[in-house]
């Protein structure tokens, strides 16, 4: 760092706006494709175009508007790059080489060209055709003695058709073993929404949004991570209605926003506040903040009976609805002192936010991982329903839970089947099409396809997109365990650490992006994505693909599957051919997309349905199931509690703005003023005092868990930010070394990465111990 560069300079100006649009033209610089992207850019989310691969936002259709983000731009930009990763590149550089550099080094030096594998003579990849590799991947897989040595990852940009030909090839391989992104993401919403109400997504449409009274924004930073969003927020402040954000930083995008599209406002600058109030519980408070909520509205709903009024629904707790007579006793039992500690809001605090939602009559609640990455989550999801539940706010207009999806097809994979706890009607369906007993037995989601392979228990790894080495918690755990495997396979766009740390073979596939035309013998294909309203459209790629050599994801799968299983249980090259035969099959097996192939002809797409909006509970007592769970004396699992001091901190870690989680696009994080600097921690003030150090100094996080290992990342300065005492915030993947791969949600299995136990130390100059994961 020079002086000229201050890592933290308060950024003043609103979200989006200027700010927006100039950061935007110096990413399209940065890709030297400056034309044919902006031309690219124009068909972002467009009927005729691509969908954006940035986040699982919706869209209202309005065909007159232009449909990207700042953060969407750099998404496309750094797809449709001209710079290329070939053989050539490969020759100059070694893996170990690579290896030494950052994420951002790696995925800067472009599009993957040719298909390659690593010989680990030279250490460098080579040169390999595809048949040579899918006859690679076929004899691996074949020569093991189980299907369930083979692990299938896939990361939420597949599309609909690549994911459901990925989970038919593997399933006709035997197995259910389907880690995924969505394992360290949504998995608690999944899991929590469909323990209580019988369907795992969100229950609204995007239009509900203008007709609530209020929405309650939990654990997100839309600014960042849906921008698109933002413009909806705006909306619902401009009608009028409540809108009450909370979260443990203060996120510059939610506290103002100006629109990039309205040049009126960017003249005048007059930006208008999109949060009614803002609240800053402490990491893992906000079960406790439901709690208290409830807590109120019990009392308010007491006083109301006095005077024969009631603030519950009791026709729809009644019709709809079984526990809440358990559960509001729970509530009462909690006491305010627990939940207030827990919270790190006051009573008053509390009451306000309990007074909008009794006030409202329809209350939209949206989330994102600051709610679905603690240990806790699924029980604060459930306690999320269970307040939505009392006064009827799930499946009335205006009203319900919104779960805010990360990659842009997550959702849309999940529907397909990438599922490692498939349901009997799946695979009942499944075996009615196609004519195979699909695997009965549960399969590995990401932590446990970790420990498998860590076991000797997963042999084969095969991931459609992502970064599994560096998304991953317990970075040299994972990278020990990826390193036992005989054959790692990516199927990738760009260069990225899961590349370079290699089982005993490897081979990199590399694949078209959402932006790029895909020509198969039939034309020009479309694929479908569902986004976090489950609607689905078509998204069709504009751009030349830069090599020849480079296949489609669906391709690439029919290739592997066609080499390892011949012509069962389809004759794999004819899907291709058509992405409509794919969509056929899709249509017999996944309820809701009968007609598929005619439906996403309309413009906008379609909407799958939500039986819980319907108010039809999917449960096993067909009503929404209110779960009453006690509030957890620590939002840490024991391991790491019984290692806490008075010296310990909650760390969550966190995406910057110029980065797509593991792709790191640029070095600053404007809204919260970070300049040219990645390694930075967020920390109160009063708590630099406290601990004796100084703004800026660095410092070394050691992660709290019992079982001796010491997990430990090093050279981070401490950046003073508006953010509760006791708690601390880092970027997100460096701090993965930290998380303990034991340490994982109840119930889901997500990886604690908003609630770390840590302690800081004084940088250690001789950096030992130093894990990241950028030199492994
Ligand atoms: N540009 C861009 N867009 C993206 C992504 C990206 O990396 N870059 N990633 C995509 C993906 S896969 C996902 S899942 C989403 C992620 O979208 P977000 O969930 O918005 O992502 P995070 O950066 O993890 O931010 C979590 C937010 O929760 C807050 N928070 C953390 N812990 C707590 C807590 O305990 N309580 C409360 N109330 N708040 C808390 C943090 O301060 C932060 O504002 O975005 C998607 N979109
Ligand atoms: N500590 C910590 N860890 C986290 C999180 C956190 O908040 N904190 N967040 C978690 C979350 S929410 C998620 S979703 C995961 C993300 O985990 P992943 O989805 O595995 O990671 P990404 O960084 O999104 O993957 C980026 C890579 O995908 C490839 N890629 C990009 N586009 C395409 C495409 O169209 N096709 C194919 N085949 N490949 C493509 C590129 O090679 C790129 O390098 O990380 C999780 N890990
Ligand atoms: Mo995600």
């Amino acid at each position: 760092m020079t002086n000229k560069t201050h890592t933290y300079t308060p950024y003043k100006g609103p979200a989006g706006g200027w700010g927006a649009l100039k950061s935007t033209a110096q990413h399209w610089l940065k890709s030297e494709n400056a034309t044919r992207n902006i031309f690219t850019l124009l068909k972002t989310n467009q009927p005729q175009g691509f969908d954006c691969p940035g986040c699982a936002w919706g869209e209202k259709h309005d065909p007159a508007k232009i449909r990207f983000c700042e953060n969407g731009a750099k998404a496309v930009n750094w797809e449709a790059t001209s710079r290329k990763v070939d053989a050539e590149f490969m020759a100059q550089h070694s893996v170990s080489w690579l290896n030494t550099q950052s994420d951002y080094f790696l995925e800067y030096q472009g599009r993957l060209t040719e298909p390659m594998r690593y010989n680990p003579a030279t250490d460098h990849y080579e040169a390999i055709s595809w048949t040579q590799a899918f006859s690679q991947i076929a004899n691996a897989l074949n020569s093991q003695n189980s299907p369930d040595n083979a692990a299938f990852y896939t990361s939420g940009r597949a599309s609909n058709e690549a994911a459901f030909l990925y989970q038919l090839f593997a399933r006709a391989y035997g197995t259910n073993n389907f880690p995924d992104c969505s394992n360290m993401c949504h998995e608690a919403s999944g899991y929590g929404l469909t323990s209580s109400i019988g369907i795992g997504k969100g229950t609204i449409e995007i239009d509900d949004f203008e007709r609530a009274d209020a929405v309650f924004v939990f654990g997100q930073n839309p600014g960042t991570n849906h921008p698109r969003m933002l413009e909806t927020l705006k909306e619902v402040v401009q009608r009028g209605a409540q809108l009450l954000t909370f979260n443990t930083l203060k996120e510059r995008g939610l506290e103002r926003f100006q629109n990039p599209q309205n040049p009126i406002e960017m003249l005048t600058n007059s930006s208008k506040p999109t949060n009614t109030a803002y609240y800053t519980p402490k990491i893992g408070g906000d079960m406790a903040v439901v709690r208290g909520m409830v807590k109120v509205l019990i009392e308010m709903e007491e006083n109301a009976q006095r005077e024969g009024k009631a603030v519950f629904d009791h026709d729809f707790i009644t019709q709809h609805t079984q526990g809440m007579g358990p559960y509001l006793e729970r509530v009462k039992q909690t006491s305010w002192n627990d939940i207030l500690n827990q919270a790190g809001l006051t009573r008053e605090e509390i009451q306000q936010a309990a007074e909008v939602y009794a006030h409202a009559n329809s209350v939209i609640i949206t989330w994102a991982m600051g709610i679905t990455q603690h240990h806790h989550s699924v029980a604060t999801i459930h306690e999320i329903v269970n307040l939505l539940a009392l006064r009827g706010n799930l499946g009335k207009p205006g009203a319900g839970a919104c779960p805010v999806r990360g990659h842009s097809n997550v959702q849309g994979d999940r529907t397909m089947g990438i599922n490692e706890r498939p349901s009997r009607a799946f695979l009942d369906a499944m075996e009615k099409r196609f004519h195979f007993t699909p695997p009965q037995h549960e399969g590995l989601a990401v932590v446990d396809t970790i420990r498998a392979m860590r076991d000797g228990k997963v042999k084969v790894f095969v991931a459609l997109g992502g970064n599994f080495a560096a998304a991953t918690p317990d970075s040299q755990a994972t990278a020990a365990a990826l390193e036992k495997c005989d054959l790692t396979v990516q199927i990738s766009t760009k260069l990225n650490r899961s590349h370079l740390i290699t089982g005993k073979e490897a081979l990199i596939l590399p694949c078209l992006g959402r932006t790029d035309i895909d020509h198969q013998a039939n034309g020009a294909q479309k694929v479908t994505v569902e986004d976090s309203f489950s609607m689905i459209h078509a998204s069709g790629g504009v751009l030349e693909p830069m090599s020849k050599l480079q296949k489609s994801e669906p391709a690439i799968i029919a290739g592997i599957a066609e080499a390892t299983l011949g012509n069962h249980p389809v004759e794999w090259s004819s899907l291709i051919a058509n992405y409509d035969t794919i969509r056929e099959h899709i249509a017999a097996v996944v309820p809701g997309f009968s007609g598929f192939n005619q439906r996403i002809l309309q413009d906008g797409g379609f909407y799958l349905g939500n039986s819980a909006r319907e108010r039809n509970w999917k449960t096993p007592a067909g009503k929404a199931i209110l779960h009453s769970h006690p509030l957890p004396d620590s939002i840490l699992p024991k391991q790491a509690k019984d290692m806490l001091t008075e010296k310990s901190f909650i760390l969550q870690t966190l995406r910057s703005h110029d980065q797509y989680n593991t792709t790191i696009y640029g070095l600053n994080d404007r809204y919260r003023g970070i300049k040219n600097e990645r390694k930075v921690v967020f920390i109160n003030p009063a708590d630099i005092k406290r601990l004796g150090y100084q703004e800026g100094q660095k410092v070394s996080i050691r992660s709290l868990w019992n079982d001796g290992i010491v997990r430990k990342i090093d050279g981070f300065k401490l950046v003073p930010y508006s953010i509760p005492a006791g708690n601390l915030a880092a970027y997100y993947p460096e701090t993965n070394p930290l998380v303990p791969l034991d340490s994982h949600g109840e119930f889901s299995n997500t990886p604690t990465s908003k609630s770390i136990a840590v302690e800081l130390e004084p940088s250690d100059t001789k950096r030992n111990g130093e894990l990241s994961v950028t030199n492994l």
